[in-house]
């Protein structure tokens, strides 16, 4: 099986009703901002270097950002502030990040989430994680060079100890935590939506940490 393939089988997943039908319903209602845009309004499948060591964990698409776009953290806030930082960490070969044909590739990053349709609030369900769940054991095994994880808040670093099948009692989440899991870490920053960032909970120097102690990890 090659991404490729893969993408082709996810973006006509509809295990979760809950979320077909929101995914769907914010495609068709759209934000003001974009109503003479059309949405991508499907599973948002992951992005990047087939040769990754970082993989960039997120939590779900963003309602009128992935949902929309087609491409992780594309076209909306939590994008306007993950891209600059990438670019500036050599990670990608530019800092914006708005549309599937901008011209953006990453090196050595591939990027993906827990939950891969848009949930109401934000907020996959028990079930809708596990769901999901089976499309991250797949993304990830065609992803062979991986060393380090980066996840994206509590969810995703919830997501990927079950990835591992280890508990959760022993390896709480928190901004800057590493663990090692096999071969692999998984290193954990808050994640960078609005809400942390225009709070001043995840500053971009944080941020900037993050990605270094990442690269030194992965050994870029
Ligand atoms: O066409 P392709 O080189 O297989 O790339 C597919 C897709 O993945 C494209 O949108 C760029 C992205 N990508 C990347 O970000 N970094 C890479 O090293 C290779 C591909
Ligand atoms: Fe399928 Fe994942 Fe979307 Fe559920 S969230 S419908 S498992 S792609």
């Amino acid at each position: 099986m090659s991404l490729e393939a893969l993408y082709a089988q996810l973006t006509a997943c509809r295990a979760c009703p809950r979320l077909v039908v929101w995914r769907e319903q914010v495609g068709r209602e759209k934000r003001a901002a974009f109503r003479h845009t059309p949405y991508w309004a499907k599973p948002v499948p992951g992005f990047g270097d087939p040769k990754a060591r970082i993989l960039i964990f997120g939590l779900a698409p963003g309602a009128h950002g992935s949902n929309r776009t087609g491409r992780p953290f594309t076209g909306d806030a939590s994008g306007d502030f993950l891209y600059p930082a990438l670019y500036q960490a050599g990670l990608a070969n530019q800092p914006t990040s708005s549309h599937l044909d901008d011209g953006l590739a990453l090196e050595g990053v591939y990027i993906t989430a827990a939950v891969r349709c848009a949930p109401p609030k934000n907020k996959p369900t028990p079930l809708e994680l596990r769901t999901c769940a089976g499309w991250t054991a797949q993304e990830l095994a065609l992803l062979p060079h991986l060393r380090v994880y980066l996840a994206l808040g509590q969810i995703a670093h919830q997501a990927l100890l079950a990835y591992h099948g280890l508990p959760r009692a022993h390896h709480p989440f928190r901004h800057g935590g590493e663990y090692r899991v096999g071969e692999r870490v998984l290193l954990s920053s808050y994640h960078v939506s609005r809400q942390n960032t225009q709070t001043g909970k995840l500053t971009r120097p944080m941020f900037e940490a993050i990605l270094e102690r990442a690269k030194a990890l992965a050994e870029i």
